[in-house]
């Protein structure tokens, strides 16, 4: 039997929790949950990274209080946003600046000037995102840049202060677009092209990396003892697939919760001229494997709404929006819904725009975006069949929204596919058997066998009279 810490800093909320690994079977017990989101000062958004520390030592001393023996904790964090660290280690430039942000605006557009669009997907096969990594670091201020001394992803920073070693984790350094999957490391030609500094880019390790025992510092902050910190599969994303419930050939996931992450796993990047007309983007996930998928704007639109409403019962309004009936489906990755600001306001106006009748209640304006993401990711499963020549039968549903049946029903219909919810927290049980595998106590290629044994799962059949659907994204 092994014990294991996984941290998960999703953009909504964040959890430690503690994983008992025994008889191939695992199970996970959240010992301390907290909210996430950004923080507006002076028209940047930022996020409260210092405040997410005083979380994780929170929960980290709960474990210390179970009395339990511990072998390992990980961080796994949302993609893209990175912390610039002075030579004594401090925090520079604000702390960490929010993909959201407003300052990657034009940037984009900046680097093709630089590079050439062509180029950049070429050598990294992501996505195009304006607040990629890349981008945002065009956005940085030069002066900051020259008295930094490196620069961490979220998790990595976590790591760093969790055991004073500074590397970057290979899945997250692929979300940068900086990465090049075919060298397995920085791209020089990318770093050099868009005039980025070279010697600020930590050495990149894979998951499953021993990084080394927790400090002297916090040991002391949280009563742990004897614990190693061991670099998961530190994207989420990454971490969620790894512990997929699927087996043989045929399936694709939806990594459901802020975003929706719709792809499938590939034994290898698949970068051409289809993938990028689809902007299809290619992440490194765990044992070598690549996640060509298609981010989508995901749940952050029923979370800006219930902000703005300040509704915090989801289960609720989510069996509220089953109860009317399907209404409008815009575009759900419509640059309009990328920033925070009036979502409901937003959702009106693209249903106003494209002549559809406008969702007047709260359940309506739910029942929209939620038939609009089930619309965008079947269209997408159609694309990653085509791509891959792979016919896909199954797809799993991990996540947050995986406890929406509505979504999961919508999903089924909108794609003629069998649909399979769970695991809820499917990021920390990839998390916690990457740390179980990295100190060999399981197979790698063990871990969705062992996910498929320790959690349940629920079915949604398309219904009979649905017609799925097969329009374009883009
Ligand atoms: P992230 O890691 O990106 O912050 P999660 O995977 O935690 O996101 O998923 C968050 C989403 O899960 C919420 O936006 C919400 O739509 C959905 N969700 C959370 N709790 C429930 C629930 N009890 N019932 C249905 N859906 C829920
Ligand atoms: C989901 C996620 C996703 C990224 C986004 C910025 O949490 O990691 O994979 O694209 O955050």
């Amino acid at each position: 039997m092994s014990r294991h810490l996984a941290i998960d800093l999703g953009a909504s909320s964040g959890r430690v929790a503690l994983g008992t690994l025994e008889d191939g079977r695992l199970s996970t017990r959240i010992l301390h949950r907290f909210p996430n989101g950004g923080v507006q000062v002076q028209g940047r958004l930022y996020w409260d990274v210092l405040g997410l520390w005083r979380e994780v030592l929170h929960g980290l001393k709960l474990a210390a209080e179970t009395g339990e023996p511990i072998s390992s904790v990980g961080v796994n964090s949302w993609a893209v946003d990175y912390a610039l660290l002075g030579a004594q280690g401090d925090l520079m430039g604000g702390g960490v600046r929010h993909y959201r942000d407003p300052r990657t605006a034009g940037q984009m557009e900046r680097a093709f000037e630089k590079v050439g669009r062509d180029e950049i997907y070429a050598r990294t096969g992501i996505q195009f995102l304006p607040f990629n990594t890349a981008y945002q670091w065009l956005a940085e201020d030069p002066q900051t840049l020259r008295s930094a001394h490196t620069a961490l992803m979220v998790p990595d920073l976590l790591h760093f202060w969790l055991c004073g070693v500074a590397v970057t984790e290979q899945t997250n350094a692929s979300t940068t677009q900086l990465y090049d999957p075919g060298v397995g490391d920085w791209s020089a030609a990318l770093l050099h092209g868009l005039g980025l500094p070279t010697q600020l880019f930590p050495k990149i390790v894979p998951p499953g990396t021993v990084l080394g025992p927790l400090s002297p510092e916090v040991e002391a902050l949280t009563g742990l003892r004897g614990v190693q910190v061991i670099a998961p599969a530190t994207h989420d994303t990454a971490s969620a697939v790894a512990a997929v419930p699927a087996s043989g050939p045929g399936w694709a996931y939806i990594s459901s919760g802020t975003w929706s992450l719709v792809g499938t796993e590939t034994a290898r990047p698949v970068i051409n001229a289809d993938t990028l007309r689809h902007n299809l983007t290619n992440e490194a996930g765990v044992g070598g494997t690549t996640r060509l998928l298609k981010n989508i704007m995901g749940l952050w639109m029923v979370q800006e709404c219930c902000r703005l409403w300040g509704v915090t019962d989801y289960a609720a309004l989510y069996a509220e929006a089953a109860r009317v009936p399907s209404g409008a489906v815009i575009d759900p990755d419509d640059a309009r819904f990328l920033a925070p600001f009036d979502m409901q306001a937003q959702v009106q106006a693209a249903c106003r725009e494209t002549g559809q009748a406008e969702p007047a209640t709260r359940p309506e304006v739910v029942r929209v975006i939620l038939d609009s993401l089930a619309h965008k990711v079947a269209a997408a499963l159609h694309i990653l069949e085509e791509v891959s020549g792979q016919a896909i039968h199954t797809v799993h549903v991990v996540g947050g929204g995986s406890q929406i049946a509505l979504l999961n029903g919508l999903i089924a219909d909108a794609s003629g596919r069998t649909v399979i919810a769970g695991p809820v927290e499917a990021t920390l049980e990839g998390n916690l058997l990457v740390q179980a595998a990295a100190l060999g106590l399981l197979e790698a290629g063990q871990v969705r066998e062992v996910v498929q044994r320790s959690v349940d799962l629920k079915t949604f059949l398309p219904s009979a009279l649905s017609s799925p659907v097969h329009s374009e994204v883009s």
